[in-house]
């Protein structure tokens, strides 16, 4: 079993989930300037989250939100590729790569990533493959649609018994090509072809994709629906809203919170360790 494999399993066991810290390498998150002041601003935002206690960085190249047009693999690997291999020589911690495309998946581990998160479930031809040969873990997120266009109109018949299907059939296949179950995590992929109503219900109803015997990835932080719940139309004043909603995710089982406000969620899930250990 892979190392990293192993911390989630651990994390998982003494239910206090893991901290991965978001740093998107997206030309529209970033100010403009060159290429190199745009590494040193990754670079520095990485060394933040760490000092803050994330335990693993997500690394993307490619903006999955609402509306965003997809990029080529290249492009993505241009990105991506010189922040994992400053960060994978620098830091301790972990890096994941956040991309759906099996090359982009070779090519950021072989810069030192040790983690691949997929938004499309490694449901591109190749990527279950990549995974395996790669022999990191994976998590297989749940997406309906594609990024462009999800939030058209987002349909199900039961939305939890809908995805609880969907993973049943990407554990299937994940098994079929030989990648260890272990290697294996879920996500419901909060805000991915989604309304506010199914998001809520999947929050609710976290528990029972526990019973498909994998730790769960939840990304909620800064998503449109806390926006809508709050009223906050700006994402980064929603960052209590998104310590209330990490904190409701692991009390329902989350075992890898993603999420843009380290030190703030690490304080949570401090508080909600202590109350474990006191036996609650
Ligand atoms: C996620 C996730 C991700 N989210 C995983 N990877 C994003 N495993 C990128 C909005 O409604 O939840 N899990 N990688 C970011 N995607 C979104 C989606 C950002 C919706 C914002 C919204 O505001």
């Amino acid at each position: 079993m892979h190392p990293l494999a192993r911390r989630i399993q651990d994390a998982a066991r003494r239910e206090v989930p893991l901290i991965m810290g978001i740093l998107n390498v997206t030309p529209d998150s970033f100010s403009d300037g060159g290429r190199f002041d745009r590494l040193d601003t990754a670079l520095a935002h990485a060394r933040r989250m760490v000092d803050e206690g994330a335990d693993l960085i997500d690394v993307g190249g490619e903006s999955t939100r609402p509306g965003a047009a997809p990029v080529s693999a290249d492009q993505e690997l241009e990105r991506v590729v010189p922040v994992i291999e400053a960060l994978s020589a620098e830091l301790d911690v972990p890096i994941s790569i956040d991309t759906m495309k099996p090359a982009v998946m070779r090519g950021a581990v072989a810069a030192g990533a040790q983690m691949i998160n997929d938004v499309n479930g490694l449901r591109a031809e190749g990527a279950i493959e990549a995974a395996v040969a790669l022999g990191v873990p994976a998590c297989a997120m749940h997406m309906q649609g594609e990024p462009r266009t999800m939030q058209k109109n987002p349909e199900y018949r039961d939305v939890t018994e809908d995805l609880l299907g969907f993973f049943r059939e990407r554990i299937a296949a994940a098994r079929a090509a030989g990648l260890p179950s272990e290697h294996l995590v879920l996500d419901p992929g909060f805000g991915f072809g989604k309304t506010l109503e199914h998001n809520l219900t999947l929050l609710a109803e976290l528990q029972r994709f526990h019973t498909l015997g994998h730790p769960l990835l939840i990304g909620i932080s800064r998503k449109s629906m806390l926006g809508t719940i709050t009223g906050r139309e700006n994402a980064d004043d929603r960052v209590a809203a998104s310590v209330a909603a990490a904190l409701l995710a692991a009390e329902r089982g989350g075992n890898i919170l993603r999420v843009h406000d380290v030190a703030e969620t690490v304080d949570a899930v401090k508080v909600l360790a202590a109350v474990k250990r006191a036996g609650g």
